[in-house]
């Protein structure tokens, strides 16, 4: 399987029904602080303004060689000539996905539990979120956190490239990395807060931070 490689490990997730400000200045000043992995989430905004915000996201990612995910609608990623598609557990499978799409897309999955990270990747997605880690704001509809342990269990069991979704603040991140995971996808700490370009900032730099101590950690001689 041809796997595609993920070059980003801050995946901000622009939800359109969970962001108090206007989405595109928003995520432009995201990407301004150097997120490089944007998906666009409207589960109930109707097509026509989905594809329409979905328009500017898609020129402003371009521009910024920022990687553009569109959540579910495989007709949008199509239409907006998205990077990738990030599918749910009600959406088309991975393996139809792929027929529809063709082998450029790159292709993300999200997960709960083990067995649906273990599902996905020997269907051929290229990475998956897991959680939600921590408790969220909008915990009914994502359901209870599933904690580190399992994200434990999830960067062990499988292969591709875990993100840690759901409560992911600044402070959580050393926690996530620790447990394996290879970034992080975030709604709030980054699209609710005061200023979007310190946070993901912030972010970047605690990813960076965590992951370069991960692998020092992992090569250094025993002693
Ligand atoms: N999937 C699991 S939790 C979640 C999604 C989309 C929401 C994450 O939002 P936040 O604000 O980063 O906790």
């Amino acid at each position: 399987m041809n796997r595609k490689e993920i070059d980003f490990d801050l995946y901000l997730i622009a939800d359109t029904g969970q962001v108090q400000r206007d989405l595109f200045s928003s995520v432009k000043e995201a990407i301004d602080g150097g997120v490089k992995g944007v998906q666009l989430r409207g589960k109930k905004m109707p097509l026509k303004e989905f594809l329409k915000i979905g328009e500017g996201l898609r020129r402003l990612t371009a521009e910024n060689s920022v990687e553009f995910f569109i959540n579910d609608r495989i007709d949008v990623a199509m239409a907006l000539d998205a990077d990738g598609i990030h599918l749910g557990q009600d959406s088309f499978s991975v393996k139809v996905a792929r027929r529809i799409l063709g082998d450029r897309f790159i292709i993300g999955v999200s997960t709960h539990s083990l067995k649906e990270a273990r599902e996905a990747e020997s269907a051929g997605a290229d990475f998956i979120t897991f959680g939600p880690v921590f408790a969220t704001p909008t915990k009914l509809v994502y359901g209870p956190p599933v904690g580190l342990r399992k994200l434990s269990s999830v960067t062990k069991g499988i292969k591709i490239p875990v993100f840690a979704i759901g409560g992911i603040k600044v402070e959580k991140v050393k926690s996530v990395i620790e447990k394996g995971a290879y970034g992080v996808a975030v709604i709030s700490a980054i699209l609710n807060s005061r200023s979007v370009n310190a946070a993901t900032v912030g972010m970047l730099d605690e990813l960076s931070l965590w992951k370069n101590s991960r692998d020092i950690l992992q090569y250094a001689p025993a002693v």
